[in-house]
């Protein structure tokens, strides 16, 4: 499978179990796959839970990938992702081991089940814009910067971990 190669920003997280494990986990399949490369990753952030809020805290980060998949390519191998490390669906916003959410594929708008970019939620999300801004602060998605966005939600309680950004090769 070879197109033009795209630069693509994924949302990981979790708050059952390693979810640094698991992150790392996801993230060195990702990049093992051979049309997709991971060209940056965030700090680890441990974040308040939003959404539902009777559940542990979550461990957040960023990633920049590259990619010559296609965006229902790179969403099934994110999937599958998951699925190998044994993410079981439950309830909509509840605990999770995994979760990968592909936020911005290069300047693609797309509305299709299960596949929405940019993110339909992302700009309001701080656990999200957080980690995203550590990697990515001039990214521009709809009409404003990343670090923009930052400044205009809610970040109590949201703190960067001393990991570095090569925590998921470890
Ligand atoms: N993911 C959710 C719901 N709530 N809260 C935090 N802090 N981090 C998440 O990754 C998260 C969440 C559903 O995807
Ligand atoms: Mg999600
Ligand atoms: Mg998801």
């Amino acid at each position: 499978m070879s197109g033009p190669n795209s630069t693509v920003y994924l949302s990981l997280g979790g708050n059952l179990g390693d979810p640094a494990k698991s992150m790392s986990a996801a993230l060195r399949m990702l990049d093992a796959d051979a049309d997709t490369r991971v060209t940056g990753v965030s700090s680890l952030y441990r974040t308040p839970p939003w959404g539902k809020l009777d559940q542990p805290d979550f461990l957040n980060a960023a990633a920049e990938i590259s990619t010559v998949l296609a965006p229902r390519a790179l969403l099934d191998l994110c999937l599958d992702a998951e699925r190998k490390l044994k993410r079981v669906r439950e309830e909509r916003w509840g605990p999770r081991l995994i979760d990968i959410d592909i936020l911005v594929f290069g300047d693609r708008v797309i509305h299709e089940t299960g596949l929405e970019v940019p993110h339909p939620r992302m700009l309001e999300r701080a656990f999200v814009l957080a980690p995203l801004a550590e990697i990515a602060p001039g990214l521009v998605v709809s009409g404003r910067s990343i670090t923009d966005r930052l400044v205009a939600v809610d970040t109590s309680g949201i703190e960067r971990l001393s990991s570095g950004r090569d925590w998921w090769l470890a």
